[in-house]
């Protein structure tokens, strides 16, 4: 039965069409009311984590409210949607962006205030939601972000990971990896949907059966059967535009297969069988940007997309009663990276093998629904599945996959390129070879509608250096797509002070439209509002200070230069180069004691996967210097250096508000795109980075002049590397490098000298495969640039504003327009209160 004031919220909420506004005292009932009566327990006894409960629970009234209403225009209207497949989702915390969504945040923060309750506080009891590894992840959570504000109907598929990304602890300067078990004690924002489940075939052999009429028919007999539980995540959109759903996949035995094998009195067989299917679900792989070839990661990626699609399948036959004529028409399927791909030959088996659709007729289907992003060009990235595995796992998918190669190379290819079997070779999906493998990337292509990288300069590399002999077969099927980010998450609900400015100076509706935010670039120059826009700044440098104390046990002063990099730990986004150049001023302080600079904070964030010896030894060299320098009073405080562990999303939305600078400093060619470049932008920081991935395009909104652009550019890359590159030339040139890299080679930061040796090593012997000392001068040159400007504090103001002023293409609104125009073809719906 509705309470009074559960009733009295409804009217409420739907009183102002256009938000869901409730009074503080009405939030505030319902607040105690899910205490008592949902989380069961009393405002005397509550701990955080129950205030936390309940105030999600709150929240979800709404939300579940709106989700109904999204469903049933949806359905009513027999719409098309898109279906984004995507191993990974970084959801981060949901509370504030939540509320914010809901506009009850302030509601929820006054309500919370007079019962005694910080809201602060209590959304620091959610755990991040960490199913992803960076920014691809990331940004599959910003696009349902805008999925659900711009109302296109829409459904992120993806994996329910009992454990995210790993915890990083840091012992000694080292990263210690710990189990993530984010939902340990249930997540309140989650619901398990078992009318949905589904079950997925695996392993077993393929049977030939021939029909007397000579027609030859495959039979799979897998060896396993595996139940998917879906468990659905609301995703709100922005003031309550619409609420699309999140649903990710749990790997369980099946019920039949436990009951065969307890009859047979094999419980503890039983047992370990369960755990083998449980393990599918169970721990997100940690590899950014580079492959784990292991059979596990197969099948996770198999299991969710087989759910996916039976899923997808399930919907549109309620209404289309097996027949396929429709369905095309009613769906997109957007495969993130390679990861999903699997799901073609899947759909391919379920139209072809069981609704018994022809081949063509299903072929035709398949290259119409799917698309491919592709997200990087690292080679050790584009997945290769060695065709025993195949055999094992997805004996019918192989075979699948085999008639779609004979195909595509006997008609396309000869069509073009007749006679050219070195074509062939490059193009098949198949590699041969001592170790025959699959070629998830060629599947994509040859199955896609269309294809896009994620920035101006990576869609054009994708097409000239990845894909240049399929994009001269189909030159349409190549697109961009740029990045975005939402910026409901990243200005709007994690800098309020920059929030407010905003709404003053371009409106309320900014964070819909974010071109609007031009309305502050007139104000530039203007005095006060220079002021007021670092006023804000600094007090989000204080509030990350705080935070640096309490998890690094560093002093640092809020008026330093906050210089910030932040993203996973890797070679190619050279996190040694910002340490080189750390250790050139550091050693420059000591030379001149006397001298004075401008004072520097930089700051680090990453995680590096468990197996990648040189980048936790990166880790490390940062650590330990950053102990020597932040300890040595030689220097008078004028440099710190802290490493903040466990880089994740809700410490991004600490660290971004108050950063100065914006390291993104990539090898020209290999970073995408980068997205937390357009965050730091968004929030007033000023980058310093390479002509690279989607720097560029931020650099041509926001001014050069305004920003610190520094070393070789794509082409510069190239032609080096064409002509020879040779790092030692470098080393022996530049007697600052020189010092710099022999340091590392020294017991002078530490005992374990081999650790920071190994990164030397790797610049020299190793020979430097990202060309960080090619760069060393020329970022040298650029922080001196960027020193001189911080002195200038009317230029720093200027150049602050420009760049925050001028982020609107980066709102993930417009890329989300871009891959409805371009792709999706999709339509929006206003959602009404219609139940
Ligand atoms: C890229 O490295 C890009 C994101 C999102 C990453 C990064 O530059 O911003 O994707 N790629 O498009 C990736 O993780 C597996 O590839």
């Amino acid at each position: 039965a509705e309470t009074k004031a559960v009733a009295a919220a409804k009217v409420d909420a739907r009183a102002d069409k256009n938000s869901l506004k409730l009074d503080v005292n009405v939030f505030k009932e319902k607040i105690v009311h899910h205490l008592r009566c949902t989380i069961g327990t009393s405002e005397k006894k509550a701990s955080k984590l129950a205030w936390w409960q309940a105030l999600v629970a709150t929240a979800n009234e709404l939300i579940f409210d709106r989700l109904t209403q999204t469903q049933y225009t949806h359905a009513t209207k027999d719409t098309r949607a898109v279906h984004y497949l995507s191993a990974e989702f970084l959801m981060g915390r949901l509370t504030v962006n939540n509320l914010v969504s809901l506009e009850v945040y302030n509601t929820a923060k006054s309500a919370l205030q007079e019962l005694g309750i910080d809201i602060n506080e209590l959304c620091e009891e959610e755990t991040d939601m960490a199913l992803g590894n960076g920014g691809l992840g990331r940004l599959a959570a910003c696009f349902m972000d805008s999925l659900a504000t711009l109302a296109y109907p829409s459904v992120g598929y993806g994996i329910h990971y009992e454990n995210g990304l790993f915890r990083q602890e840091i012992r000694e300067g080292r990263q210690i990896e710990r189990p993530d078990s984010w939902r340990e004690y249930g997540c309140p924002w989650e619901v398990c949907r078992p009318e949905s489940v589904q079950e997925v075939p695996i392993g077993g052999f393929v049977e030939t059966q021939t029909a007397p009429d000579g027609s030859i028919r495959k039979v799979w007999h897998p060896e396993h059967m595996i139940k998917g539980v879906p468990w659905d995540i609301p995703v709100v959109g922005f003031r309550g535009a619409s609420v699309t759903i999140l649903r990710l996949w749990e790997s369980r035995p099946t019920e039949s297969f436990n009951w065969d094998v307890f009859n047979a009195g094999g419980y503890v067989d039983a047992q370990n069988e369960k755990a083998a299917v449980e393990t599918i679900s169970k721990v997100l792989y940690p590899n950014d940007s580079t492959e784990a070839g292991k059979m596990l990661r197969l099948t996770q990626q198999y299991f969710f997309s087989s759910c996916s699609l039976r899923d997808i399948l399930r919907r549109y036959n309620r209404t289309h009663f097996h027949d396929y004529g429709e369905f095309a028409k009613k769906i997109a399927i957007q495969l993130n990276d390679t990861h999903p791909v699997i799901a073609i030959p899947e759909l391919m088996r379920l139209l072809v093998d069981e609704e018994g659709i022809s081949w063509d007729a299903a072929w035709e289907i398949v290259t119409e629904v799917f698309s491919y992003t592709n997200h990087t060009l690292l080679p050790e990235a584009l997945e290769k599945w060695p065709v025993y595995i195949f055999e094992k796992l997805l004996p019918r998918h192989l075979e699948i996959i085999y008639e779609i190669n004979y195909r595509f190379l006997n008609e396309v290819v000869e069509a073009k390129w007749s006679g050219d079997d070195e074509k062939k070779r490059k193009l098949s999906i198949i590699e041969e070879g001592p170790c025959k493998m699959v070629r998830m990337a060629n599947l994509a292509v040859i199955a896609s509608r269309k294809i896009n990288g994620v920035a101006e300069i990576h869609s054009k590399l994708v097409r000239e250096n990845l894909f240049p002999e399929f994009s001269t077969l189909w030159p349409d099927r190549f697109c961009n797509v740029t990045n975005g980010v939402t910026p409901r998450r990243w200005m709007l609900a994690c800098n309020p002070g920059l929030a407010e400015l905003y709404n003053e100076i371009a409106g309320k509706d900014w964070p819909l439209h974010l071109d609007s935010c031009a309305a502050l670039r007139p104000y530039a120059d203007d005095p006060q509002i220079q002021k007021r826009f670092m006023d804000i700044k600094f007090k989000n440098k204080v509030a990350l200070a705080a935070e640096i104390k309490k998890l690094c046990g560093v002093e640092v002063d809020p008026h330093a230069m906050f210089d910030v990099q932040i993203k996973r730990l890797h070679e190619y986004k050279r996190q040694h180069l910002n340490l080189l150049y750390i250790l050139h001023l550091y050693r420059k302080l000591l030379a001149d004691p006397a001298m004075r600079i401008v004072p520097q904070v930089f700051i680090f964030g990453a995680k590096a996967a468990p197996a990648y010896t040189l980048a936790k030894n990166i880790i490390y060299a940062i650590n330990v210097i950053g102990d020597k320098i932040n300890n040595d009073y030689r220097i008078r405080n004028q440099l710190k250096v802290v490493f903040m562990p466990n880089y994740r999303v809700s410490l991004a939305e600490k660290i971004i508000p108050a950063a100065d600078i914006s390291e993104q400093i990539s090898t020209a060619g290999y970073e995408a795109s980068g997205t937390s470049n357009m965050k730091f932008s968004m929030n007033g920081a000023l980058t310093l980075g390479t002509m690279d991935g989607a720097n560029i395009e931020i650099v041509a909104e926001a001014g050069v002049e305004n920003n610190f652009i520094f070393g070789m550019s794509v082409k510069d890359v190239q032609e080096l590397k064409a002509k020879g590159y040779n790092p030692w030339d470098f080393y022996n040139s530049n007697q600052d490098l020189r010092a710099v890299v022999d340091w590392l080679d020294s017991d002078f930061f530490t005992e374990d000298r081999q650790a920071l040796a190994s990164i030397k090593h790797s610049l020299l012997e190793g020979g430097d495969p990202y060309m960080v000392l090619a760069d060393f001068a020329s970022y040298c040159a650029a922080h001196k640039r960027a020193e001189e400007m911080y002195a200038d504090k009317a230029r720093w103001a200027h150049a602050a504003i420009m760049n925050s002023a001028s982020m609107g293409k980066f709102s993930s609104d417009r890329s989300i327009e871009d891959y409805v125009h371009n792709i999706w073809k999709l339509k929006n719906y206003e959602i009404k209160d219609e139940i």
